[in-house]
């Protein structure tokens, strides 16, 4: 950091809304620049407060509500992806002109590399683990972070030339515009309206991450993103496409030759699909993005295609997206508690061939599942529906197959095994948040395989 923005950030009086990943990652950060901040969470006990009153012992607290007026000394407000933007203060802020600022600003103020951006509705974490694995493999020092896990600014302290950000609506919405080397929107689905209110507030959010990026990397399978980028770019930014079809001679595709299908960037055919541990046309269509992202900095450093091949071969996906728990006498038992919401779901859903018990539900949040029933009928399907929102499941399926309740993650396994007797796949993907029953999706899915490891 230079002399001149250390003078202004001692000088500051940054209000931090939020004491979670984000807030102790920004208060991590300030620790370094000896700033005077406040911070408030609406939660009695919010879960990094420790760490916060470690990191800087001498900040003024505040637990258990969030003041609806901006104290008076403040000069700036830092704002965590979970906290709603209309919040009274954050009003207050704004009527006031301060800046209000969230960690990914702060992050794209400081960082010295190249930051490539990953949004979408799905596939976001595992394009933004794939790229860095894809990365590194071709040696290029890149490191991943944001909405996947490590907070961005906790990324500074890192020794990496490039880095590979996943960043949600939430980060979107309250961001300034990013100077991205590169950018994606890998799909657009309905999520999260029950937080931005409606759809076209959600893709506005999504559509930001083009807004002053270099290279906007587009999804030509998808209308609706292709749209976004010509009403979002800057004018200069270069566009490079993917999708699923031959691809034109700058952009990635997919060819067909006599051994089977290549992933293919213009004529030149870079890998086999069948060389890949990750399944499913969204993986595909994942693959291609990692490419794509990947390969927008070849001007900056040297990334030899063949690296990037390397990394793909070996990236084997992340846990609980697609992933086998178990499988013996024709059954087999796949955890895909990632699959959050209904497009998702209808994914992985798409990429099981046979028969197949399907475990759903949990917080619907105010998605209505309209895909669903069409996605379902005509195969050989029974779906077990569990959590806060099992019964719109039964409503929407009533017609279309065998839908029953369960009470439990267990009860939905113990049910799924007599189901799948005979052979086919048990698959999690429950269109739905797990927080109305579990921690998290990956305390879903723990629970899933424990309870799989119990019936077989
Ligand atoms: N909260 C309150 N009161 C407060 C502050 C937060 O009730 O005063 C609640 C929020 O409503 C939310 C929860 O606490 O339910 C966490 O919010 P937060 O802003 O403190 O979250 P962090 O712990 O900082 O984690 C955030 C991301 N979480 C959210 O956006 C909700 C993490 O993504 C991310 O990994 C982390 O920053 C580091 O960048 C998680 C997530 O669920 C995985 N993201 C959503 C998603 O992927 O769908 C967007
Ligand atoms: P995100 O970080 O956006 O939630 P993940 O990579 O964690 O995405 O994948 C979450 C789930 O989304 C997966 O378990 C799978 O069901 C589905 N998915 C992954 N990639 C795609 C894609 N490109 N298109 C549609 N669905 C996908």
């Amino acid at each position: 950091m230079n002399a001149i923005a250390d003078q202004s950030i001692a000088r500051s009086r940054p209000l931090v809304l939020g004491l979670g990943l984000t807030g102790a990652s920004v208060a991590a950060w300030l620790a370094r620049q000896d700033a005077h901040a406040i911070f408030a969470d609406s939660r009695e006990k919010p879960p990094q407060l420790q760490r916060v009153r470690e990191l800087l012992p001498a900040a003024e607290v505040i637990c258990g509500a969030i003041p609806d007026a901006v104290p008076a000394d403040v000069t700036e407000v830092i704002v965590s992806p979970g906290l709603p933007m209309d919040l009274p203060v954050l009003l207050h802020a704004r009527a006031r002109n301060l800046p209000v600022r969230s960690d990914i600003d702060l992050f794209v103020s400081q960082c010295k590399g190249r930051v490539l951006g990953v949004t979408g509705s799905n596939g976001k974490s595992t394009v933004t683990s794939l790229t860095e694995t894809m990365l590194k493999a071709a040696g290029v020092r890149a490191v991943a972070g944001g909405n996947i896990g490590t907070p961005a600014l906790d990324l500074l302290n890192t020794d990496a030339d490039v880095f590979v950000l996943e960043l949600s609506s939430f980060q979107l919405e309250r961001s300034d515009e990013l100077p991205l080397h590169a950018a994606v929107v890998l799909n657009l689905s309905v999520d999260h309206i029950d937080h931005h209110g409606s759809f076209e507030e959600y893709s506005q959010a999504k559509a930001r991450i083009y807004r002053h990026c270099g290279t906007a990397i587009v999804n030509r399978d998808a209308s609706e993103v292709a749209a976004m980028v010509n009403l979002n770019s800057d004018k200069g930014a270069a566009q490079v496409g993917f999708g699923m079809g031959i691809p034109s001679s700058t952009d990635w595709g997919v060819i067909d030759a006599d051994d089977g299908q290549w992933i293919a960037r213009g004529t030149l055919a870079v890998m086999p699909v069948d060389a890949l541990r990750i399944f499913g046309r969204h993986n595909i269509q994942n693959v291609l993005a990692a490419f794509a992202l990947s390969d927008s900095l070849s001007a900056d450093f040297d990334v030899p295609l063949d690296g990037l091949i390397a990394g793909a071969q070996i990236f084997s996906g992340l846990p609980h997206r697609m992933q086998l728990v178990a499988s013996e006498a024709g059954m087999h038992w796949v955890d895909d508690s990632k699959a959050t919401n209904e497009a998702a779901s209808l994914a992985s859903i798409n990429a099981v061939e046979g028969r197949l018990i399907l475990i759903v539900g949990g917080d619907a949040k105010g998605g209505e599942l309209r895909e669903l029933p069409q996605a379902l009928a005509g195969r050989d399907v029974h779906v077990i529906a569990i959590g806060k929102d099992r019964e719109l499941f039964a409503e929407r399926l009533a017609d279309v197959c065998d839908t029953r309740l369960a009470d439990s993650m267990q009860a939905a396994v113990t049910q799924a095994a007599e189901l799948v007797q005979g052979g086919g796949t048990v698959l999690l993907a429950p269109a739905c948040s797990s927080l109305d029953m579990f921690r998290n999706y990956a305390e879903r899915g723990d629970c899933f395989a424990a309870a799989v490891r119990e019936v077989l």
